[in-house]
């Protein structure tokens, strides 16, 4: 099994990068955003609590995204060739939880971080949101969300980097250009798992 952890800033192509690898490897697809966007959906009390987080371009607390992450790992069946974590860990806290799950089921994972200049960022959430809906793509919640980013989510790398599982990409290329990239460390790497 082989599992990346899609790392980057807002905008930074998590997602578009993630539904690509799911077409050419196959893998599973975590994001923890959707998951909390499904559940403002269903506009229950938990959903308006976390609307109103992310529609403020904060995260929302760590223990509400605790057990969506085991859960999600205790479910995975045993064929299963991986997952990508789209935008988890963004704290700390989320990826000490997440080394001490995956060891628990005898895994391991990546860190691909997507590095992206942030005028790039911007422009990206801008366009994305002239089109999305989304409540936090408009220009103060997005710089609020990069600056969120920067404080709690960037220092998390040097985590990964002393694991000697950190590999990073420049984003700033097309989406055919970041695929080329990550491809590379995948073919690389998963050989090594
Ligand atoms: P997410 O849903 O994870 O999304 P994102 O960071 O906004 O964007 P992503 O990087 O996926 O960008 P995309 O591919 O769409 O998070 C939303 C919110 O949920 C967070 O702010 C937080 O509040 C909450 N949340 C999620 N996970 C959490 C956690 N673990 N803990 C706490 N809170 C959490 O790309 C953006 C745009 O750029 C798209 O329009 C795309 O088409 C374009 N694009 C992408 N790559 C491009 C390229 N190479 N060239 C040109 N355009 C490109």
């Amino acid at each position: 099994m082989y599992n990346i952890i899609l790392f980057g800033a807002p905008g930074s192509g998590k997602g578009t990068q993630s539904q690509m690898i799911v077409e050419k490897y196959g893998l599973k697809h975590l994001s923890t955003g959707d998951v909390l966007r499904a559940e403002i959906a269903t506009g229950s009390e938990l959903g308006k609590q976390i609307d109103a987080l992310i529609s403020e371009g904060n995260l929302v607390p760590d223990d509400m995204i605790f057990g969506v992450i085991e859960k999600y790992i205790a479910q995975l069946p045993k064929h299963c060739k991986g997952t990508i974590f789209d935008g988890y860990p963004r704290t700390l806290p989320q990826a000490v939880a997440l080394t001490g799950l995956l060891k628990k089921y005898n895994m391991k994972a990546t860190m691909i971080d997507l590095m992206v200049d942030e005028q790039l960022l911007i422009q990206r959430l801008i366009e994305r949101g002239k089109v999305s809906g989304r409540a936090d793509d408009n220009l103060n919640t997005i710089r609020h969300r990069i600056a969120v980013y920067h404080d709690q989510t960037e220092p998390i790398a040097h985590y990964y980097l002393r694991q000697g599982n950190y590999f990073a990409v420049n984003g700033n290329y097309s989406m055919e250009d970041v695929f080329m990239q990550i491809c590379r460390i995948v073919e690389r790497e998963s050989k090594k798992s």
